[in-house]
């Protein structure tokens, strides 16, 4: 059965056809494709065509489809059970190894999603202060927890939404929203509300309004401005955790939050979220303190072994410099190439993250981002899947370059996009 049939039939028993509405193609129109397997930087579509994959399912694939390393450590797993709902050694060393690579994490909990991570590190932010009030980012994206779907990125902006309906105004009244970038905005919110603020929580670099990295001393200033109104920092680490580095993205650049979410990555495509920091805050989670929080298959088995896999061969191998080397090729080579041809697009990118932004001026937050001319951007997309690249299908998201991309890989998508603009 070929996508268009195939989507057809989805569209009869799951809304809009698709578990996650990015999915869907709206932002870039046309029939959304479906996959029938991946193998390295490759995924083949269920009509048999070849893709070289950008989108890394949205970021967990840094070492690409099927790394058999992952693959036989998942198998080994489920052949001993796939879920036991009490305690194993593998997550005691899954734990034990992100708070080796993690200096900041004391201790970590796991979860099953970015989206779970998030909502327990804020529900741990306000029981350990005692206050009620959350600092987020218009145009960054923390999941889908009711009260972070104010101006939030990724999907809703993809879709023109800033907030979701089913939301209750009283779920969102205790979020404040400055822009990205923007200090003096969290300053000034900080001197009216900041007694009873008790966390701010920051993409460190952001990725949900497309690539979007921080000002220079933004982070510094958010450290600095939690402490003088003691509320936490929370770095939302989904996308950037392990991206850079064989660690986190606050451990490469100096600032240390008191809390940090994980996810993407850290399960190496299975479902998988994790939450960690301070000790003296992780020690309030129940069971051992007042902030309830649990589920089902935290910490299973199938996931902690591809997760711990995928970070052990990122630890060993450290593929980073390969990946940043071809980011910036990219970047480079696609960014001249607009300007050689006249067109408003430009490619920043940071290691293997990377944007190809359809609009003149810098982006450095959710306004300037709105300046992009998303249907340029949605016939590039389909410019460049007509030639065999899969790009994230928002203008809103980044793409990545994952450690399975050969340099021949890069030559050919950034020849594809020569001729895509
Ligand atoms: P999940 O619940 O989707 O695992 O993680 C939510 C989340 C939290 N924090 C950040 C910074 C994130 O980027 C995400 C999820 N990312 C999007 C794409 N940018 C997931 C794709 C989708 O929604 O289908």
């Amino acid at each position: 059965m070929d996508s268009k049939a195939l989507f057809e039939r989805a569209q009869e028993v799951i809304p809009g056809g698709v578990n996650s509405p990015v999915r869907a193609f709206n932002a870039v129109g046309g029939t959304p494709i479906y996959v029938a397997r991946g193998a390295g930087a490759r995924m083949w579509t269920v009509e048999g065509q070849e893709l070289i994959d950008f989108c890394g399912s949205w970021g967990p694939l840094i070492l690409g489809h099927a790394r058999p390393e992952v693959v036989e450590a998942v198998i080994r797993a489920a052949s001993n059970g796939s879920s036991f709902g009490i305690n194993t050694e593998a997550e005691v060393e899954f734990a034990e190894l992100l708070c080796e690579l993690i200096p900041s994490m004391d201790m970590v909990r796991l979860v099953s999603s970015g989206t779970e991570a998030v909502m327990t590190a804020l529900r741990l932010a306000r029981g350990f202060t005692s206050r009620r009030k959350i600092i987020k980012f218009d145009g960054c994206y923390h999941g889908h927890a009711d009260y972070l779907l104010v101006s939030a990125g990724s999907g809703l902006l993809t879709g023109g939404m800033t907030s979701s309906a089913g939301v209750s105004p009283s779920a969102v009244a205790e979020v404040l929203v400055p822009p990205y970038n923007d200090l003096d905005a969290v300053r000034a919110i900080m001197a009216e509300e900041g007694d009873d603020v008790a966390a701010i929580i920051v993409e460190p670099v952001a990725g949900n309004m497309g690539l979007v990295p921080p000002a220079e001393g933004f982070l510094q200033g958010l450290r600095d401005v939690a402490d003088e109104c003691g509320a936490l920092l929370i770095f939302d680490e989904v996308i950037n955790g392990f991206r850079l580095g064989a660690t986190t993205y606050g451990a490469q650049c100096g600032v240390t939050p008191d809390l940090t979410c994980l996810g993407k990555i850290i399960g190496g495509g299975m479902p998988i979220g994790a939450v960690g920091g301070r000790e003296e805050v992780m020690k309030s989670l129940a069971p051992l303190g007042p902030v309830y929080q649990a589920g089902t298959l935290s910490g299973n088995p199938v996931a902690v072994a591809a997760g711990h896999m995928t970070l052990s061969l990122l630890r060993d191998e450290n593929p980073y410099s390969a990946i940043e080397a071809k980011g910036r090729r990219i970047s480079e080579e696609v960014t001249a190439a607009a300007k050689a041809k006249d067109v408003a697009m430009h490619c920043p990118h940071l290691g293997g993250m990377f944007t190809p932004f359809f609009t003149e001026g810098p982006v450095t937050d959710l306004a300037s981002a709105k300046c992009c001319d998303t249907k340029a951007h949605a016939v590039f997309f389909h410019n460049m899947l007509d030639r065999g690249f899969y790009l994230p299908p928002s203008q809103f998201e980044v793409g990545f370059v994952s450690a399975a991309h050969t340099d021949d890989d890069i030559t050919a998508f950034i020849a594809a996009a020569v001729e895509s603009l």
